[in-house]
């Protein structure tokens, strides 16, 4: 009997690298990965990890700056079957720690200028280690000694690959398991789909630790063998200038409406792409009208979560409908159900459940989490609210859960919240998203101090610093006597946000 195959996703991946001695992968700010050094990279940094203690199944926390060793690190921890916990960098010592106790990591990999701090609040048995090349406690130094492990682990479909942490409605953030099966099938589709094709060039400017930026787009732009021109932040100018070398670019919103007010963005700098993708939030259909305006081309929405990966697309050769994130994937189902699952008529707004391969494996040691939000039959249930043409064409047109999506970032207004109520002369707070040009939304704060206190919006923006990650942090304070409440005495928040509706956009 031939031994079952490996389903691991490296191993997948591995087997679309191309065979030229010269087919770059990364194009980063300070050289060039070529695809043939990365298998070697991959296995020794391997090799060192598995030094520190980690084997198939464990984690690994990493909370590194966006750069070509972290690609190299997330890939080896793949490689050999470790459990890779992306952590967003502006994430603070609090919430790190709140990750830590959860997850129990093997090891945490974190920026040198924190690994002290860090080292102070990891539980015992966690190693801590850094990237960069000359500090005590570096990987990749130690990596460049290392003798590297042999052929990528053995994983089944059902072996997790990573765990994504996503906030809760209840302040506490969920670990969403995925695993190889689901990363491996939501990559081949969107590489299907999406019609990557010989000589595509990728222009990465997300941040890598979201699915967006490790999974959507590093998956399928290596299942292409293609080069990725890596920058490290979101910059428009840099952007622009590298335009004329690609032919795909992913981005949230706030990445096109940013290029649309560049001076330099022109229908010329996007002569030669083929592909502008958006997601994570919302695409308003202006600039999307905007966008085809100025440069001849139609941005193709698609839609997704942490627990899933991406779930719809609009068409790459159909028709791409602005305010709409197309169809279900191939083998994704998705409805529109009531609250009891059940399919709502076509045209008709429900919350939008999906099933298929991409459904993660549930959320890391939180059993009831997990079953309140699956259906019996395996259907997720998102939280979105969205309506269903005849077509099967859906739209987001809202959401059943408090979240405020700004920037591409998803900030729960609960731990803000609690966050706030714990400041001292506050009363209590409700926190909201407002209309905001550049961010989509913005997170406000509307706070009431206690009676005979005296609390300025200052002093709730300077409570919070250091406390919660910057983009979770309120843009506007709003004081007022008390907090709008309907007769169940439930916060009426729309009338909040009606009312400072206009903070932030003209
Ligand atoms: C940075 N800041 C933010 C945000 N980003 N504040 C609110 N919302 C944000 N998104 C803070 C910075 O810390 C800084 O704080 C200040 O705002 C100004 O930063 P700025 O220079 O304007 O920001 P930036 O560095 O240019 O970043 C904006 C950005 C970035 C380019 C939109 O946030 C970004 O790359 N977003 C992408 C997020 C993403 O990948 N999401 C995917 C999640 P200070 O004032 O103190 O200096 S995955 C997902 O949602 C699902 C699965 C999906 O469908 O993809
Ligand atoms: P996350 O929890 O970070 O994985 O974010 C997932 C959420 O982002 C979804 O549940 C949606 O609310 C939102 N989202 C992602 N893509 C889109 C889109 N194209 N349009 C509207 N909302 C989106």
């Amino acid at each position: 009997m031939p031994p079952p195959i490996n389903r691991n996703l490296y191993a997948l991946i591995r087997s679309r690298f191309p065979d030229r001695e010269d087919a770059v992968f990364l194009e980063h700010e300070g050289g060039v990965v070529f695809y043939r050094e990365i298998d070697a990279r991959a296995a020794r940094i391997g090799a060192v990890l598995r030094g520190a203690g980690v084997s198939p199944g464990d984690r690994v926390c990493l909370q590194v700056e966006k750069s070509a060793e972290a690609v190299l690190l997330y890939l080896a921890c793949l490689r050999m079957g470790a459990v890779c916990i992306p952590l967003n960098v502006a994430y603070t010592r609090d919430e790190v720690a709140y990750f830590l106790a959860d997850a129990g990591p093997r090891v945490l990999v974190c920026a040198p200028e924190r690994q002290e701090e860090l080292a102070g609040i990891a539980p015992r048995g966690t190693g801590v280690f850094t990237l960069d090349g000359a500090g005590k406690g570096s990987l990749a130094r130690a990596a460049d000694l290392a003798a590297p492990e042999g052929e990528p682990a053995r994983r089944t479909s059902d072996d997790l690959a990573a765990i994504v942490y996503t906030s809760g409605t209840t302040g506490r953030s969920k670990g969403a398991m995925l695993t190889h099966g689901n990363l491996s099938s939501n990559a081949l589709a969107l590489w299907r789909i999406w019609h990557w094709q010989q000589g595509d060039v990728l222009l990465h400017a997300l941040p890598i630790f979201h699915v967006h930026g490790l999974f959507v787009a590093l998956h399928t732009a290596m299942l292409n063998g293609s080069k990725v021109i890596f920058q490290n932040r979101f910059d428009a100018g840099r952007v622009i200038e590298r335009l004329g070398d690609a032919t795909v670019l992913m981005g949230v919103p706030t990445f096109y409406t940013r290029l649309l007010d560049h001076p330099k963005f022109s229908r010329e700098a996007c002569a030669g792409m083929r592909l502008f993708i958006s997601g994570s939030a919302p695409l308003l259909p202006e600039t999307f009208a905007r966008f085809e305006q100025v440069t001849g081309q139609r941005i193709l929405e698609r839609y997704g979560m942490s627990e899933a990966g991406m779930i719809t697309s609009n068409p790459y050769e159909g028709e791409r409908v602005p305010g709409t994130v197309g169809f279900a994937l191939p083998d994704v189902q998705v409805r529109v159900a009531d609250e009891h699952g059940r399919e709502r008529p076509r045209g008709e707004v429900g919350v939008l459940e999906f099933t298929g391969p991409n459904v993660f494996a549930g959320y890391w040691k939180m059993p009831e989490k997990t079953a309140a939000e699956m259906r019996p039959d395996g259907w997720f249930i998102t939280g979105d609210l969205a309506v269903m043409d005849g077509e099967g064409r859906v739209s987001i047109v809202g959401r059943a859960r408090d979240l405020v999506i700004s920037g591409g970032y998803n900030v729960y207004p609960r731990e803000v919240e609690e966050a706030i109520d714990a400041l001292p002369g506050v009363l209590e707070s409700a926190v909201i998203g407002l209309p905001h040009d550049d961010l989509g939304e913005a997170v406000a704060a509307v706070v009431v101090a206690r009676s005979g206190a005296s609390v300025a919006p200052d002093d709730v923006l300077a409570g919070l610093r250091g406390r919660l990650a910057r983009y979770k942090q309120p843009r506007r304070v709003f004081m007022l006597d008390a907090l709008p409440r309907n007769t169940m005495g439930k916060v009426q928040k729309n009338l909040l946000r009606e009312r400072f509706a206009r903070a932030f956009s003209g």
